[in-house]
Formats: structure tokens, sequence, C-alpha cells
């Protein structure tokens, strides 16, 4: 493990998680506490900071110590107030389905690196969230399976989503809403190296991973179902209880997370950041990759200025 000066680092599981305590994010006055912030988000996949009850202008800056911050989003939106801000309100009749494994937008070419939730109003039971280690989850599967998955390309889909959930029926959104969706498509190799730490990990998610190339839609469906089910065995997790004024920080491609929703009636507003990417997840070095078949390869990997 790392070494740690500034804050005390407390693991949530084996795999994946940590309690961050002895820092103040509305009084942060030097760099190396956001340094060894970066470095426990990297080393932990995902930290859990207790009573912070952060301004939203020193929100917005621990989210840039991060990096750039998207400023919409298709679905959430974002506040008035800041525009790196999105409010999550569960309300039962619009169907935001987070209580399905998934890492966030993956259907984007340059997938969200970063993920900033702040808890608002939190219900008095239920509504925990879990999340999964990507790389311990690849760890498992043995090389044989490991070196096939190396060489090759998933279809990531919004809109894919959006009809299988009913989505925009459902919200009530106009006739002709569908086209501002469909460009919310791309591929991504279906294992990465991960950017920072270098450990190689699977990138496929329930939520947004349609296919795999390179294979029939029946294989295909029955390979990445297997690696839907790894995500839900119990040791590649951690749960968070939540409670009022608590910041978590997610590295996304290396996790995924699941929002239970078990808490009836009640009230649950969060809200949210998230970091943009410089980066296309990159496929494991040296691997043999089958061309995926459509313009990724020309693009390039990194985003352009
Ligand atoms: O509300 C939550 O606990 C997580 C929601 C979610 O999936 C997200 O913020 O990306
Ligand atoms: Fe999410």
């Amino acid at each position: 493990m790392n070494i740690y000066k500034h804050l005390s680092v407390q693991k949530a599981s084996p795999a994946i998680g940590a309690y961050l305590t002895g820092v103040d994010l509305n009084n942060i006055n030097d760099p190396a506490i956001y340094e060894e912030i970066r470095k426990a988000v990297h080393e932990f996949g995902v930290v859990f900071l207790h009573k912070q009850p952060l301004e939203d202008k020193n929100f917005v800056a621990l989210g840039r110590e991060f990096g750039s911050l998207e400023s919409s989003h298709p679905v959430f939106g974002v506040t008035d107030a800041f525009k790196e801000i999105q409010p999550i309100v569960y309300d039962p009749r619009e169907p935001i389905t987070t209580q399905e494994w998934h890492t966030d937008n993956t259907y984007n070419e340059f997938p969200s690196r970063y993920t900033f939730l702040r808890s608002v109003d939190i219900p008095p039971l239920g509504g925990d969230t879990l999340w999964a280690s990507n790389a311990a989850i690849y760890d498992e599967l043995g090389e044989p399976l490991q070196k096939a998955l190396e060489q090759l390309w998933a279809r990531h889909d919004l809109f894919y989503r959006m009809r299988e959930t009913a989505y925009l029926e459902r919200a009530g959104k106009p006739e002709g809403a569908a086209a501002n969706f469909l460009k919310f498509r791309t591929d991504h190799p279906v294992v990465i190296q991960h950017p920072v730490t270098g450990r190689k990990q699977i990138f496929v998610n329930r939520h947004f991973t349609t296919c795999i190339h390179h294979m029939t839609d029946q294989v295909s469906f029955r390979l990445l179902h297997l690696l839907f089910d790894m995500v839900k065995l119990p040791e590649f997790q951690c749960r968070l209880i939540w409670e009022k004024d608590m910041v978590v920080i997610w590295d996304n491609w290396a996790t995924q997370h699941y929002a239970t929703l078990d808490y009836g009636k009640y009230p649950r507003t969060m809200t949210r950041m998230v970091g943009e990417s410089a980066l296309r997840p990159s496929p494991v070095d040296g691997a043999k990759m089958y061309d995926s078949g459509v313009e990724w390869q020309s693009r390039g990997l990194l985003r352009k200025a």
C-alpha cells in the first residue's frame, strides 16, 4: 500500500474502496492533500469521505483537481448555478435506471475518467451504492480466457439502453427525441490497460455494452453475460451506506457501480460531477487486436484540442 501523510485510510473491502479521514474538503491549503486523494482514488478505485458539507464552488474546485469537468449530461442535465454540477433526483416516475451495474458514459469515445457524488438528501434506510473492481474481475478469469478477451472489441450504445427500458416513452419525451441520442455509441476494447496503474481490467458493463465484434450474436451474448455476472460476486465489491454530506470519488474506468432502489417513496438527492478524459481506453500493450471494423483506429487515442 502507498504511504499517506495527510490522510488516514481505512480499506472498505479487500478488492475495492477506502474511507478517507483527516481532511476537510472546504479548507484544503496544501496541494499535497489533493495529490494524496488522487493517489487513493487510483489505488482503491473509490474513496468515501464522511461529514463534508461542501459548498458547490469547493465541490467544483475538488473536481478540477482531477482535470477538466464535463458540462452537460444527456439524461441528468446540469444545475443553474454551476454547469459542471448535475442534480440526481430520484423520482419513481422517471426511470433513470442506475440500479444496474455500469461504468458511466462508456457510450462516449472518451468515457468519463472520474465521477464525484455528494449526498444532499438521503433516505432513512436503503439507497446504498455498490462498487466493483474491473481489475479484480479480470484477475479471476485465468490466462487462456484473459488472452482471448484481450483481442476483442465491444459496442457501447446509450440508445440501446433507452430502448430496452422504454425511457423516452416513459419520461414523456416528444416524438423525434430519439434522434438526439443516436450519436452516443462507440467501441472499446473488452480488456483495457489502466492509464495510471497499468493494471489490466475488463471494460464492459451490462448497462451500455451491447455486443462483442467478430462473433455471432449468440456467442457474444453469452460471453458478455459471463462478464456481466462476474460483477455480481461479493468478492469484487464494496457497499456504501450513505450519510448526508458525504463525498465519494471513483475512478470510473477501473470500476462499475450499482445504486440500489429500495427506499420506496423517500427522496434521495445527490449532486454529481464527471471528470473528462483526454485519452481513449486503450488495449493491453502488445495484444493482437481484431480490427473493430469501425472508425476507432483512424481517430487516434487523444482527444482533439
Ligand atoms: O446515486 C448513486 O448512488 C449513483 C448514481 C450513478 O450511477 C452515478 O452517479 O453515476
Ligand atoms: Fe453511474
